[in-house]
């Protein structure tokens, strides 16, 4: 997990710290005897080489501006006016600001899952939605498993009549997991079906709707005016966009699109395990403004884990 940008941060954190110690040293000469018992101050003027250093290292990891530009000002704030006294010193400053900036950074958004857990609303009303082959469906099956490991009814809406075996693939998570599948025929209308999955949950006294949607580009009209109907006709509680961590920059501009469309609640990012690059894990969040609320890191029922940005942070700097 995130292989691309430990090694490339680590790389960039090395040359950042030969970059400072050498500014820092060019001012040697002018220390205070103080000074030269405390350590360099660090200024402002000697983070520029720090920065593009990093700056570079993350864009070749598919990181945004937007949160490059929020990285930069919350490194800024936590090393200017720092004393450094040696390279270690300088290593474990960066490092440390750095692993401080992510962590504030992906905690703007915070997601409480217990609103999930905790809602008064029943039956509450999840939708899922996001291009093609993302996971959507995968990770509604973890949600539920997650959701009944909590003490919750769930009923599963098949609102994926677009694609040729989407309702079968849903079936058979609701065969696995013992759960309640609404189903129509395909081609049928997706907001019907969740229609019908919702009265159904209030009928039998359910705690949750999950709504599998089709995969759809956010470039095609047709596909997210339908999404819009299920908006419409369903309201659900929480959209959530399903996006995929290695699709990096595209993940972010795809989750924009979905945003601007339907309005989004939260974000769920999926494959994780098998992302080298780590930059939609960062930027997703702090770019629509919204929290991830859980993300998938494998492949099986139990591989959906509430999103928690100490983790992810530790995962990046892992030895
Ligand atoms: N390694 C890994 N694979 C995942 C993860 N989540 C989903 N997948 C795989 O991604 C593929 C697509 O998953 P689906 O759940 O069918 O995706 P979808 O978004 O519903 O796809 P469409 O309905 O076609 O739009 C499957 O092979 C999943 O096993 C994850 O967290 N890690
Ligand atoms: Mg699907």
């Amino acid at each position: 997990m995130f292989k691309s940008l430990r090694e490339k941060l680590f790389g960039a954190k090395k040359k950042a710290s030969d970059d400072l110690e050498t500014d820092l040293n060019l001012e040697y000469e002018k220390f205070t005897p103080e000074e030269r018992e405390t350590g360099s101050l660090i200024k402002e003027s000697h983070l520029e080489n720090l920065f593009w250093d990093l700056e570079l290292a993350m864009l070749e990891s598919d990181v945004s501006l937007e949160t490059i530009e929020l990285i930069r000002a919350n490194l800024k704030e936590r090393l200017v006016g720092l004393r450094v006294s040696s390279k270690k010193d300088i290593l474990s400053t960066i490092e440390t600001a750095l692993k401080a900036s992510l962590v504030e950074i992906l905690s703007k958004n915070d997601f409480n899952q217990k609103t999930f857990l905790e809602s008064d609303k029943k039956p509450l009303v999840i939708a899922f939605v996001g291009v093609n082959g993302t996971g959507k469906t995968t990770a509604i099956a973890r949600l539920t498993h997650w959701l009944q490991s909590n003490n919750k009814s769930v009923v599963l809406a098949a609102a994926d009549t677009f694609r040729a075996g989407a309702i079968e693939q849903l079936r058979t998570h609701s065969e696995n997991l013992n759960c309640k599948l609404i189903a129509h025929e395909q081609g049928g209308d997706p907001a019907a079906v969740a229609f019908d999955a919702i009265e159904h949950a209030k009928s039998k006294g359910l705690d949750i709707v999950l709504v599998d949607t089709a995969g759809r580009m956010q470039t095609n009209t047709n596909l997210m005016d339908e999404m819009k109907k299920i908006k419409r006709v369903a309201s659900p509680d929480f959209f959530i966009f399903v996006g995929d961590s290695l699709a990096g920059n595209d993940a972010v501009e795809q989750a924009r699109k979905f945003n601007e469309a339907i309005g989004l609640d939260a974000v769920i990012l999926t494959k994780l395990d098998v992302d080298a690059k780590g930059g939609a894990a960062l930027s997703i969040s702090s770019t629509i403004d919204k929290p991830i609320a859980f993300v998938g890191i494998g492949q099986d029922y139990e591989d959906l884990m509430p999103f928690d940005s100490a983790w992810i942070v530790e995962r990046i700097f892992a030895q």
